[in-house]
């Protein structure tokens, strides 16, 4: 198994491109965006994510790892794109997979038998069988044989922000629609993971990944409603917390302005949506984490008066990250300039205002913000806000969503 075609260079295919052509595999990254492939193919990344660069740099060095807009012929296909969720016109989140079924049917006039198509993006039960059945319809058209293809669900675990170390020290899960194919993709991701690796069929691989993510939702949700308790009852969330912790069997995690990013924000929703009756806390849970920037956009809204100027720390869906996906901080600074607040933005990790709030909102230094600034809201606990003291905020009204400023 030595060539792979990766469908995908975001933050799991180019990670995952890129170790395997360290290990010596030839591999061929796919990409529908020319810019992110000739980005790659200059040794350079599009993303940010700690060690990333140099691993991608070292990739491209190597002459292993190439980046195109077309598949080629390979031995292994792994399927790295989105799937994100369409809110239909009720509020129901369903989910999107155009994506993963046109990056299948890309692969079919490449594809030849006892090549194994491995399904990573994150997916609602059932979808490496549609894989499957994706391709199968696009064989038939171009009269190709569908015969002898091994698939697999293989999902991807990984922590933005620690992706590298965790994409070879995590365990990891392939789940096959055969026992073959589970077995193949083991050897395959053997290459680098250090970890162990469990053989499972294809629909429990699904929703174990979907489970993983449901899981830290609940529980952030409970931290979350716990602050929304703490705030009415006038007690400090955080001291409750850590005293709470102290009992051997709770670990409560942290409040926070909301849940966001690409993955604990989206992949609940694929249980709920296919077991709506069964599924109740967890489409619980997804409500109150939604309903936090809410409550923070108040609590600021309160604390201002006409003309104040707010200062809003970190616009990254969590903290040393450059990621602005979902994120909470994002939808709250854009609700406080709506209200028509003086806003000032303050996020280390970009250079540049995304679009939506460009001509809304400044972004500005830590130094020049807090200068200017009456209210000052902490939405991301960054490394560079950790030295951040009360003495230096006197005078101003703080709201801390993370509980970061000691
Ligand atoms: N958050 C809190 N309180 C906490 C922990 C997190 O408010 O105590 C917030 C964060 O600020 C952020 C959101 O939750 O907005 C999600 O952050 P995260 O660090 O919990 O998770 P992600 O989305 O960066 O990555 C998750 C991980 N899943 C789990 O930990 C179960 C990761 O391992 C997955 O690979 C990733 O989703 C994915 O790609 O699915």
């Amino acid at each position: 198994m030595n060539s792979l075609c990766v469908l995908g260079l975001g933050y799991i295919g180019l990670p995952t491109a890129s170790i395997f052509a360290t290990k010596g595999r030839r591999v061929l990254g796919v990409d529908i965006s020319p810019a992110v492939v000739e980005i790659i193919n200059s040794g350079r990344i599009h993303i940010q994510e700690p060690d990333l660069d140099v691993l991608v740099r070292a990739a491209v060095q190597s002459g292993n790892l190439k980046a195109a807009t077309k598949p080629l012929p390979a031995e292994v296909f792994i399927l790295a794109v989105p799937t994100p969720f369409i809110v239909t016109p009720d509020g129901t989140r369903t989910p999107d997979l155009s994506f993963v079924e046109a990056a299948t049917r890309s692969i079919a006039p490449v594809v030849a038998a006892d090549n194994l198509i491995i399904l990573e993006s994150t997916s609602p039960v059932g979808t490496t069988e549609r894989v499957k059945g994706w391709l199968e319809d696009e064989l038939r058209k171009l009269g190709r044989p569908a015969a002898g293809l091994l698939y697999a669900h293989c999902p991807e675990r990984i922590l933005p922000g620690q992706m590298l170390k965790e994409l070879v020290s995590n365990d990891r899960i392939c789940g096959g629609l055969t026992a073959e194919a589970s077995t193949r993709a083991r050897d395959l991701y053997a290459t680098f993971c250090a970890a162990q690796i469990f053989l499972t069929d294809a629909r429990t691989a699904e929703l174990a990944k979907l489970t993983e993510n449901a899981f830290r939702d609940v529980n952030i949700a409970f931290a979350n409603e716990l602050s929304l308790v703490c705030d009415k009852l006038g007690v400090n969330v955080w001291e409750l917390i850590r005293l709470a912790n102290r009992h051997p069997r709770v670990k409560i995690l942290q409040p926070g302005p909301g849940v966001g990013g690409h993955c604990i924000a989206v992949d609940p929703w694929f249980i709920v949506d296919a077991a709506p009756q069964e599924a109740r806390l967890m489409r619980m849970a997804r409500e109150v984490n939604d309903s936090k920037p809410r409550h923070v956009v108040a609590q600021v809204l309160a604390a201002a008066r006409a003309g104040s100027v707010v200062a809003c720390l970190g616009l990254a869906f969590k903290a040393n990250v450059d990621d602005l996906r979902e994120s909470p901080a994002v939808e709250i600074i854009t609700h406080l300039a709506e209200a028509g607040l003086k806003v000032i933005a303050v996020e280390p990790h970009i250079q540049t205002l995304p679009a939506s709030l460009e001509g809304r909102v400044e972004l500005a230094s830590l130094e020049l913000a807090l200068d200017r600034a009456d209210v000052v809201v902490l939405l991301v606990d960054h490394r560079a806000f950790a030295s951040l003291t009360l003495a230096q905020l006197a005078g101003k009204k703080l709201i801390d969503t993370r509980g970061a400023i000691r």
